[in-house]
């Protein structure tokens, strides 16, 4: 018998898949389309460890998917765009391009090297001008339908990376996702897409299986806050001027002891009085320099200045002190807010810091007054409205409801919703992405750039400056054009996209990658989409899923896509740790290529392993040793299979052995299809390694040559066939099959041989166990009763007592219950 040689094996079987095309899913099929989908790969130039988790358990649950009868897809292609490429030509002086298709290259070849049923002919590279034309055309959609708008804003500014970042791109602490720096506030010209207008829309997870920490995290995201707009006034030259506040606590509003605008509102430089203009600017100076997220940690001491200015409470009058102070943000609710000390932890350590006074306007049911000097915090909680006016004694479960009916009688205030998602912005001041298809003119100003121009093609060669502005401002011949209105000069937008619009439909165009008319075509975008399992990394759970989601609803409404979520099913996956279980890194040292483990094993045994690692979801540590264990159980299922298939006839007739041979068989066929179906990968595995060391222990057994022991082996080869699909396939080669393995069809099992014969049926008196003895599977309670009441050592246990009850456990356990 021949050694097992993946290396020979793995690279023979993947040049025939790719001839025979095995794995390209056809358009018009009458089998039910499944699409499967992994996050497509930033092209870095290597294949790491996370990418073979990843893709190798996606890859065998397409398979599965596969063998079980779809027609599925399952493409692969490259997030082409972004900054690495961009800094490796301003460091090594290579053009972006070439560097970014040399990693692709190389990639494409691990790729290939893993195994995994890509439909190469839909790849798609989204720096690629057959690709990019089409971002930009929906940019124009974007545009059309008022989704996309242009405007001078305040945006995060990352000196570090010389460019604008969306909100979703800074980290909890202030910087920046990329490259750590602290991210600043700075006012420039920018494209944002109206993500906000389906705010309340990308709350609702209707008819999607997605796990309840990812919608979690998109409904925090979203922020959605219930309460009113109230209005605040001042007299300016005798004018009643108003400014808004957002509330969620109009309840509240008694209690208001200050206002605190945020510095930015465009309110501070009225109101602000000539004594206070100085340490006013110096504060406005200074909160510019911050980031949001800093500022609005609760952790960090209050700070703030006095206006000198004052404002009205609409609904009591009263003269409020109007402050500056950063916690409160521009960007959210009105950007201003009423001070309630009492009942917002925030305003009371504003209070306390300065000496602003506190009143109690909140009661918990059933407490007495107190003095709040006394409070250590905030009471935040509803409960009875007191020093209020006409409102004291409303209940808690009334009171906001009251105070905004009141508000909107009187014209001072109204119910609203706000959200904590703002517009995204992406406009990227940098080289290496998809050019914003708009022009300027002097004469008609902004003009977008018509259909029939696309694309505006990305130079291959800039210069690059650190101005903090696009390279592409000084190409000449990129800049300057010609007007689409007037035919006069005009100059091109130099910003680039940011490249999660590049991913935000990349799926779209699998379904028609070469599509030269069209993004897409709608037969074939309904023939395929949407993606009925997408399987990635949890990093991506508010940027990427949720822009994602936000183009589908928007291209929806514009009429080009005609469903409302991209995404069915979504899976996300662990993540793989180094030996010594922290995140691989190479600053400690404990990064593992697959390359090395691949020369070695081969692929099918990396699959393997990382299917064993730990469940799916959570990952685990790559511990080289264990690699051995996978190597050495393929190399056990090589053996058994040629050895079972070289020696003599077979046998028909049925003993209990090829009985009990066929029920292993059905069980792990149940054992294996559920597990895949759940993405269990390393418990299938398990079961698969069950059944092969029980063939062993047989294998010398007259029973080796039975019908039912050959047709478990090849049940287990094709159960093992979406985990390690090149040794399955030579071995379903070696016995006798002429077609690959990967068509055949997923073994079915017969629930009735799932369940075991017999089992031990424990018995207890009085909780005690006292004897043990084997039943039928399928025997009955009144059976059972009967077994174990006459049965003599459970007999002289009880002796004269008497008996209660017996508690029957099925399949497991008797307890008799008895009393003296
Ligand atoms: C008075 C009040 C009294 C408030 C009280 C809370 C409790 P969420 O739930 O996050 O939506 N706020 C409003 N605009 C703000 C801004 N631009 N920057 C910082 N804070 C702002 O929070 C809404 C609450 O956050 C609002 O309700 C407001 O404080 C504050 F006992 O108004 B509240």
């Amino acid at each position: 018998r021949t050694k097992y040689n993946p290396k020979e094996i793995e690279s023979k079987w993947q040049t025939q898949w790719e001839t025979a095309q095995l794995y390209h899913a056809p358009d018009n099929s009458p089998k039910t389309k499944f699409y499967n989908l992994v996050m497509l790969p930033y092209p870095s130039g290597d294949l790491h460890m996370g990418h073979w988790f990843n893709y190798a358990c996606g890859d065998a649950y397409g398979r599965m998917k596969r063998m079980q009868g779809y027609n599925v897809m399952q493409p692969i292609g490259f997030d082409a765009f972004g900054l690495p490429a961009e800094n490796a030509a301003i460091k090594h002086g290579v053009q972006a391009y070439t560097w970014t298709m040399a990693n692709i290259a190389n990639m494409r070849k691990q790729l290939r090297q893993m195994g995994a049923q890509w439909d190469w002919q839909r790849e798609v590279v989204s720096c690629q001008p057959d690709y990019y034309k089409w971002t930009q055309w929906l940019f124009l959609q974007f545009y059309k339908h008022g989704l996309a708008y242009r405007t001078k804003a305040l945006a995060n500014w990352c000196p570090g990376c010389n460019t604008t970042l969306a909100n979703e791109q800074v980290l909890a602490d202030g910087t920046c996702e990329r490259c750590g720096s602290v991210v600043i506030r700075k006012e420039i010209d920018q494209w944002l897409l109206k993500i906000s207008a389906y705010a309340e829309e990308l709350l609702q997870f209707e008819g999607i299986e997605w796990p309840e920490k990812t919608v979690t995290m998109q409904r925090n995201w979203i922020g959605r806050s219930e309460g009113a707009e109230i209005r605040f006034f001042t007299e300016i030259e005798s004018q009643r001027q108003e400014i808004p506040v957002f509330t969620t606590r109009p309840d509240t509003i008694y209690g208001v002891t200050f206002f605190v605008l945020a510095p930015e509102h465009p309110w501070v430089e009225r109101i602000t009085t000539p004594e206070y203009r100085e340490a006013v600017d110096a504060y406005v100076e200074q909160a510019r320099r911050m980031s949001e997220i800093e500022r609005m940690s609760t952790e960090k001491e209050k700070t703030g200045v006095f206006t000198g200015g004052y404002v009205t409470n609409p609904v009591n009058g009263e003269q409020v002190p109007v402050w500056i102070s950063d916690y409160v943000l521009m960007s959210y609710g009105a950007g201003a807010v009423m001070g309630v000390p009492a009942h917002d932890q925030r305003d009371f350590a504003f209070a306390r810091k300065f000496g602003l006074p506190i009143r109690e306007v909140i009661r918990p049911e059933g407490e007495e007054a107190s003095d709040p000097a006394t409070w250590p915090a905030a009471k935040e909680a509803l409960g009875v409205m007191v020093n209020s006016g006409s409102f004291d004694g409303t209940p808690g479960d009334e009171s906001i409801a009251r105070v905004i009916r009141y508000v909107e009688d009187k014209g001072i205030g109204k119910f609203m919703i706000t959200y904590r998602l703002r517009d995204w912005l992406i406009s990227r001041q940098r080289y290496w992405g998809a050019p914003i298809p708009i022009i300027y003119c002097p004469k008609d100003g902004m003009v977008p750039v018509p259909e029939d121009q696309l694309p505006v093609w990305l130079p291959e060669n800039v210069q690059f400056k650190s101005t903090g502005e696009s390279p592409l401002r000084y190409e000449p011949e990129f800049l300057n054009t010609t007007c689409p209105v007037c035919g006069g000069p005009a100059t091109r937008e130099a910003d680039t996209m940011d490249t999660f619009i590049d991913s935000s439909w990349y799926y779209l165009r699998y379904a028609d990658p070469h599509n030269s008319e069209q993004a897409w075509s709608p037969e074939k975008l309904q023939e395929w989409l949407p993606v009925d399992q997408y399987i990635g990394g949890v990093e991506h759970a508010i940027m990427h899923l949720l822009y994602s989601r936000f183009f589908i609803k928007a291209l929806r409404d514009m009429g080009h896509v005609n469903f409302s979520e991209p995404f069915l099913r979504l899976f996300h996956q662990g993540m793989v740790l180094g030996s010594d279980g922290q995140k691989m890194s190479k600053s400690r040292g404990n990064v593992e290529a697959p390359d090395k483990y691949l020369e070695k094993y081969g692929a099918d045994t990396i699959r393997g392993y990382m299917m064993f690692i730990g469940p799916f979801e959570a990952g685990g540590s790559f511990k080289a040793e264990n690699v051995e264990g996978i190597w050495r159980f393929l190399n056990r299922i090589w053996s058994l299979v040629n050895d079972a298939w070289v020696e003599g006839n077979v046998r028909t007739e049925e003993t209990a052995e090829s009985k009990a041979i066929e029920r292993l068989r059905n069980k792990t066929i149940k054992r294996v299809s559920e597990d895949l179906s759940n993405f269990h990968f390393n418990t299938a595995l398990a079961a698969l390694m069950e059944c092969n060391n029980a063939l062993i222990k047989q294998q010398n057994q007259p029973v080796a040559r039975s019908a039912a022991y050959r047709r478990t082996l090849e049940t287990m080869m094709q159960l093992l066939a979406p985990i390690a699909p090149h040794i399955t396939e030579e071995l379903w080669h070696l016995t006798g099959h002429s077609e690959s393995i990967h068509l055949s069809s997923w073994p079915e099992y017969d629930e009735a041989l799932t369940k075991d014969e017999s089992f031990t049926l424990v018995v207890q008196v009085n909780g005690k166990v006292r004897e043990r003895f084997e039943v039928d599977a399928d025997i009955s309670e009144a059976e059972v009763r009967k077994l174990v009441l006459n049965n003599p050592k459970v007999m002289s246990f009880i002796g004269d007592a008497t008996v209660q009850k017996v508690i029957y456990i099925p399949g497991r356990l008797a307890n008799v219950v008895v009393r003296k």
